[in-house]
């Protein structure tokens, strides 16, 4: 044994025993060096709170004086103090200084176990080696995931390009149609005209209930229906039929592929978020009437309408409302008024012989009336599409726009009773396994992360009411991984969902790593 090793092992039972005579500054137990200034030797102790001040020698006696537990860093006498493990070859740690000589191996370096009789071995390279491995893993994803996330920037830059040079086109296309529909109905106008000119010397000879008796009465069951229904849909009694009511009623779902999308609701909506009753009764109506009537089995080839017809048209007049089953089938086959007004109409009209010139003049009014439908479904279809992209514009897709290649795509996650959707930007949804349609569990609403995390959380509320709750709700947790996948969904209280998605896009290796650093 040499000198220094004397003198080094001397010194450290000083330590270990809190004072060497002569230092200014020690090392404390349970204090990490850096911190050693706070314990000034050649001075009375003031507690780290400042709350009292005591001579030197009581710090680490084994008895509390400080209220805040600073004199006591290296025992367990303050309940509320900490202990301080070097930790040396792994991760330095703090643990409640309780902790100490309890028995319990705590600190890798064995340092909270120093007179309690416990051995503990040192194993600090051990978990260190480990730790570093799945540091090194950890790097190594958000590495790997940021080269993905760089092409997704890459991508989603490209993609508001496209949009935007996409709505540049829409809206030249959208003015030609404009003018080509103002053409159309010119023609119509005046192709009416001279279709009601021609009309007018058959309407005196025609011994037929007065049209202009029948279009009143026309109108006022269109009205009466029409506010009836507005009732019906505005299932919160709020005045306004919004595009979320319409989105729970499979009639709406025009293409028939199991979901009222926003597009559809906003067709039936004549292109408004929400229409107030007068709105619907003037303007909407006449969109959701012919679904409606195809839903409730109105609609019926001419053939079958030969016998009864009578009938039915007695009973024509009952404003349409939802109807029990039993009601339903009563009514089986007494339905379809307006469209069997319609066809009749129609027959009647093909019995009526026209002379030549009259009949040109009615088949080139149906022709202007069909080129002007075609010429404002053309208006009509082309706002959709402009507005579509104009939201793709305005939305957030985050920082770099990475988020913008996931716009529309859907994610499933099935566990043991449900099949779970996540659609980008768009809804959250849930099926039964054992059948039934889909449940919306939200609509897209916005980026709700943490201050400085604001891209790491996606919220979508909204959905279907819950039973005797509120209306379903979506959180998605996003975070870094190789692939775009839905991982988990749980359901952490009634109706309000979380889902775990994994994503290239949030593999931000500047942030990580950093965060990553200062731990070690
Ligand atoms: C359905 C599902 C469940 C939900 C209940 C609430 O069964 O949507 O997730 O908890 O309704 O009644």
């Amino acid at each position: 044994m040499n000198n220094l090793t004397l003198f080094l092992l001397s010194a450290n039972l000083l330590i270990l025993l809190g004072h060497v005579a002569g230092s200014k500054v020690l090392q404390i137990r349970g204090i990490p060096i850096a911190k050693s200034s706070l314990y000034p030797s050649d001075r009375d102790f003031q507690c780290l709170d400042g709350s009292l001040i005591i001579p030197f020698s009581h710090v680490n006696d084994n008895y509390c004086d400080c209220a805040d537990g600073s004199d006591e860093p290296g025992t367990p006498a303050c309940t509320n103090g900490s202990f301080y493990c070097e930790n040396s070859g792994h991760k330095p740690r703090y643990i409640p200084s309780t902790w100490v000589n309890d028995g319990v191996c705590d600190c890798c370096d064995t340092s909270d176990e120093y007179s309690s009789g416990k051995e503990c071995p040192n194993n600090c390279n051990e978990l260190g080696k480990e730790a570093r491995l799945e540091q090194q893993k950890a790097e190594e994803l958000i590495r790997e995931g940021n080269k993905i996330r760089m092409e997704m920037i890459a991508k989603g830059k490209q993609l508001k390009t496209d949009y935007q040079a996409r709505l540049v086109k829409l809206r030249a296309e959208y003015e030609e149609a404009e003018l080509v529909k103002k053409e159309k109905e010119l023609l119509k106008t005046q192709a009416e005209e001279r279709e009601s000119a021609a009309l007018e010397k058959y309407k005196q000879t025609e011994p037929e209930q007065s049209t202009a008796e029948e279009g009143e009465e026309e109108e006022e069951l269109r009205e009466s229906d029409a506010e009836d229904y507005f009732k019906l849909l505005d299932s919160d009694n709020s005045g306004t039929v919004t595009i979320a009511e319409l989105q729970v009623r499979v009639t709406f779902d025009k293409d028939r592929d199991g979901a009222v999308s926003e597009e559809e609701a906003l067709f039936f909506l004549n292109d408004q978020k929400e229409v107030d009753l007068q709105e619907f009764v003037t303007s909407a109506w006449t969109n959701v009437k012919p679904f409606l009537m195809l839903e409730q089995g109105m609609f019926k080839p001419a053939d079958q309408r030969e016998e009864g017809e009578d009938e039915e048209e007695e009973e024509a007049q009952e404003p349409i409302e939802e109807k029990s089953e039993q009601e339903k089938g009563e009514d089986d086959g007494a339905e379809g008024e307006d469209r069997a007004d319609d066809e009749q109409k129609k027959t009647e009209e093909s019995q009526v012989q026209y002379d030549e010139e009259t009949q040109a003049l009615i088949d080139e009014a149906t022709v202007a009336r069909e080129n002007f439908q075609t010429a404002e479904k053309s208006v009509n279809e082309l706002l959709t599409e402009i507005r579509k992209f104009e939201e793709k514009l305005d939305r957030d897709f985050g920082v770099d726009n990475e988020f913008a290649p996931l716009d529309g795509e859907c994610f499933e996650y099935t566990n043991l009773e449900y099949i779970y959707t996540l659609c980008m930007f768009s809804k959250t949804t849930q099926r039964s396994k054992s059948g039934g349609s889909d449940i919306i569990l939200g609509h897209w609403n916005d980026w709700n992360g943490p201050d400085g995390q604001k891209y790491s959380r996606m919220k979508y509320d909204n959905g279907l009411s819950c039973w005797n709750g509120p209306a379903r709700s979506t959180v998605v947790n996003l975070s870094c991984g190789r692939e775009n996948k839905l991982v988990s969904v749980t359901e952490p209280s009634r109706c309000e969902y979380a889902m775990e998605f994994s994503t290239p896009a949030v593999c931000n290796l500047s942030q990580d790593s950093a965060n990553a650093h200062d731990e070690l």
